[in-house]
């Protein structure tokens, strides 16, 4: 095994990001190591209804969670630079299955249906309910749950059943804060300190929160960096020729 390659040096000042809160330094290592991974190529790999449908478990996975047009769909467009990967629309509700994309084969993105839509009928939310249960408890190579916040209104009532889902099942999950674009730079800190405080009593809530606009590319590169730590490494092939002669 090789030893830690030494650290880069560094210039004196990397900038703190506003993008996290609370806002520190983001290593310029891993916003490139999110950059690259983001760059390559992203497979749509399978639409699933109903648990039969799920696809195998092949590869880590991120789920993106949330509210109905909380921005799930814009979110993973902006991470993977592509404008139409994930539909997204303005009809709630609309997008009712789990959907699944590869990227660079080494992490599964995974949109899932939106919850908390108001013509939703009983029928519907159990069927919603039991399928997300389901692929929340379990699925063994679910890594981590981004929960989506519209960053102008916080938690809402739907959110809390949700959190508690992953407190009790003992998944991880960090909250993604959409929509910052239509927040003044004021309102994006009283809304990191009012829900940074409001998911304290979540056990298995990532205490930092992302800040992000899909539609004005903001906090996209912090959140890379964040999500490529749980991408399998490299292929072989590639390690192999950066490490050529001995
Ligand atoms: N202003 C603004 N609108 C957004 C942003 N992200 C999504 N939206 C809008 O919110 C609506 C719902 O987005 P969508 O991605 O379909 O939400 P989903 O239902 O959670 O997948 C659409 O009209 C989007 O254009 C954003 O960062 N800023
Ligand atoms: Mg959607």
């Amino acid at each position: 095994m090789g030893h830690h390659a030494p650290r880069r040096g560094r210039l004196t000042d990397v900038p703190v990001s506003e993008n996290v809160y609370p806002p520190r330094e983001i290593e310029p290592e891993a916003l490139e190591t999110g950059r690259l991974l983001f760059a390559r190529e992203c497979r749509f790999v399978a639409g699933a209804a109903e648990i039969g449908a799920l696809p195998p478990e092949t590869l880590p996975e991120i789920a993106f969670l949330g509210r109905s047009n909380v921005g799930k769909s814009s979110l993973v467009n902006a991470l993977t630079g592509r404008r139409t990967l994930a539909r997204t629309s303005n009809t709630p509700g609309r997008t009712r299955q789990l959907n699944f994309f590869a990227l660079d084969e080494r992490l599964m993105l995974v949109d899932l249906p939106g919850y908390g839509y108001a013509e939703a009928s009983k029928t519907a939310i159990a069927a919603w309910t039991r399928l997300i249960e389901h692929y929340l408890r379990q699925r063994g190579t679910l890594r981590q749950i981004c929960v989506l916040l519209d960053a102008r209104h916080g938690l809402k009532p739907p959110d809390r059943p949700v959190m508690q889902l992953c407190d009790r099942a003992g998944l991880s999950f960090q909250i993604v804060l959409t929509k910052t674009d239509k927040l003044t730079a004021e309102e994006r800190v009283a809304i990191g300190e009012r829900v940074g405080a409001a998911i304290k009593t979540h056990t298995t809530a990532h205490p930092e929160l992302h800040l992000t606009s899909a539609e004005k590319r903001l906090g996209i590169e912090a959140l890379r960096a964040t999500l490529s730590s749980f991408a399998l490494p490299e292929p072989a092939a590639a390690l192999a020729s950066s490490h050529q002669a001995r």
